[in-house]
């Protein structure tokens, strides 16, 4: 987390609290992927993560202390959440409250920048900026690696988004308490190394499988899984190796196949996971004739249709081309390496 915020003795700062605090936190990209949980109370991942976050698609929020309100208020994009978005916003704000024995209920105004139905909305940078504003709201005062723990309860992607850069986060050791407190991301230095990530926003109606839903069934029934959980640790290892080269090639031809692997347990679980449309598979196309084409650009998906490319950014605008030939339906927006999660200056209000 950045440390801007302007605690000043004037004017700004009393409105700043009048108003409750106001975090920003961007999504992340994994390029060693998290997949499956071992223990789904306290979110504790099977494997370890290493990701990118991004510098486009922030997510924005305020949590006011309301001592006179009955309940939590959650506002999604300026409309009252309800239903598991706002039964998860509630359940984070209750561990908050929990850590800092505090008991007032809140207002929570979130918002993502998001284009519409682009399918990119991420709990990673919504639990970020949670963490950060809800911990500040209740008084709690947090490294980055104890927010980091915190936003995993949230969501375990989150965990890397308090981090800019390059995030690493470690599945832990060990169950119950010994899990918990060992398990958080940590940046990951990378110099000199600054690659582009084009995104190509597939259109898609909504997810048929919730990530948690999907992750849950993967592990329980994919024969495949524990097999691609092994591997990830070789590709984890390899990753950083190249990274600390520097070499996009190599980072890029881990992600891919780390990526593939994980698509791989979801297509063998019973019944099978299918987040690859056809569109999907033409900018898979597309990406693999970039490469004939002697330009590196290397693919990973998430839980949904779009496609992540990386590349060095001089071949951005070559890369966006041919991933938008290959499925003309689709828009892309190129991305690089973003800050991490942090409070808005008094002066940003
Ligand atoms: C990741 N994904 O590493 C992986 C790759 C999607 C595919 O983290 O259940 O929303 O809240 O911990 O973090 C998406 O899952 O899941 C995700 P929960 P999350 O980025």
């Amino acid at each position: 987390m950045s440390t801007d915020h302007e605690w000043g003795p004037t004017g700004p700062q009393e409105r700043v609290l009048d108003r409750g605090p106001t975090a920003i936190a961007h999504p992340n990209i994994a390029l060693i992927k998290y997949w499956g949980k071992r223990d789904e109370r306290l979110i504790i991942p099977y494997v370890d993560s290493l990701s990118m976050t991004l510098d486009v698609f922030p997510t924005t929020t305020t949590v006011r202390l309301d001592p006179a309100a009955r309940t939590d208020t959650v506002t999604l994009d300026g409309t009252p959440a309800t239903g598991e978005p706002r039964q998860r916003v509630i359940a984070f704000l209750e561990l908050v409250r929990e850590m800092a024995g505090r008991t007032e209920p809140a207002a929570v105004d979130t918002r993502n920048a998001v284009p519409t139905g682009a399918g990119l909305a991420s709990s990673a940078s919504g639990f970020a900026a949670l963490a950060v504003a809800a911990a500040t709201a209740y008084g709690l005062d947090l490294d980055d690696t104890a927010l980091s723990r915190l936003a995993r309860r949230g969501s375990a992607s989150a965990a890397r988004s308090i981090f800019g850069g390059f995030a690493l986060c470690h599945a832990g050791q060990g169950v119950g308490a010994a899990a918990d407190i060992s398990s958080y991301a940590e940046p990951v230095p990378v110099p000199d190394f600054a690659p582009a990530l084009v995104i190509a926003l597939v259109n898609a109606g909504p997810k048929a499988v919730s990530s948690r839903a999907a992750m849950r069934r993967t592990v329980e029934t994919s024969p495949l899984y524990q097999a691609w959980a092994a591997s990830s640790k070789d590709d984890l290892t390899d990753m950083r190796a190249a990274l600390g080269r520097g070499d996009l090639e190599a980072v890029g031809e881990i992600a891919e196949r780390n990526a593939l692997g994980m698509h791989a347990t979801m297509l063998a679980a019973r019944p099978a996971v299918r987040y690859l449309s056809p569109a999907t598979v033409a900018v898979l196309d597309g990406v693999l004739q970039l490469r004939r084409d002697g330009i590196p650009a290397y693919a990973t998906m998430d839980a949904g249709p779009n496609v992540k490319v990386l590349c060095h950014p001089a071949d951005a605008a070559r890369v966006a081309e041919g991933v938008l030939g290959a499925a003309p339906g689709c828009s892309v927006v190129t991305a690089r390496c973003g800050p991490g999660a942090r409070l808005r200056t008094g002066a940003e209000q």
